[in-house]
């Protein structure tokens, strides 16, 4: 198992697009396994594979308060969305900076599980934000590309000087129950 290295933004290997995946083996496996070992190690809820440069459509997300039901989405794609609500999320990528963004409470999914086999889901609340935010990245986009240029650029500024001082930001009280 491994832990893999999580871009920060501003990188431009996070505006990468994603690739469905489409053979389903033991590699595909491994890389499952080290993303949920990144994502735990780093106290996150989800991580998008294209968040540790693996330029697959590959999701992992575990909002579990004991953090042991991991899900797994696989070339995922949103086929129906209801309810807006205005979200206040952090990134993993967006380390240290939470802001709300605009999303949809209630979403219907289509994804493929570990054998390759299509299924259709629903979800609601936090796992379905964090499901629309986790897609968002297989698109190379991120969550801040829905706030002002100005609070945009202070961020990714800051971002630059804590990486060029190699400073690791603590985890901040988050409004989300993890
Ligand atoms: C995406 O985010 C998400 O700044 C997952 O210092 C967020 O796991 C989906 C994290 C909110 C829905 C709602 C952020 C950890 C984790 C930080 C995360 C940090 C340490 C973020
Ligand atoms: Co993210």
């Amino acid at each position: 198992m491994a832990i893999l290295e999580i871009l920060h933004y501003p990188n431009n290997l996070l505006r990468q697009k994603g690739l469905d995946v489409e053979i389903f083996d033991e590699s595909l496996e491994i890389i499952i396994k080290n993303m949920l070992e990144t994502m735990y190690s780093a106290k996150g809820i989800g991580l998008a594979a294209i968040q540790v440069n693996i330029i697959k459509n590959i999701i992992v997300i575990d909002i579990s308060e004991k953090r042991n039901e991991p899900v797994v989405l696989i070339n995922p794609v949103i086929t129906r969305k209801e309810e807006k609500i205005e979200f206040e999320e952090g990134c993993l990528s967006v380390p240290g900076f939470y802001e709300k963004v605009n999303r949809f409470n209630v979403i219907e999914y289509e994804a493929k599980d570990l054998q390759g086999k299509k299924y259709n889901a629903k979800a609601e609340g936090l796992f379905a934000v964090c499901i629309q935010h986790e897609i968002d990245h297989l698109n190379g986009r991120l969550f801040v590309d829905y706030l002002s240029m100005v609070k945009r650029e202070s961020i990714a500024k800051k971002i630059q000087k804590m990486d060029s001082e190699g400073i690791k930001v603590q985890r901040k009280k988050i409004p989300y129950s993890i």
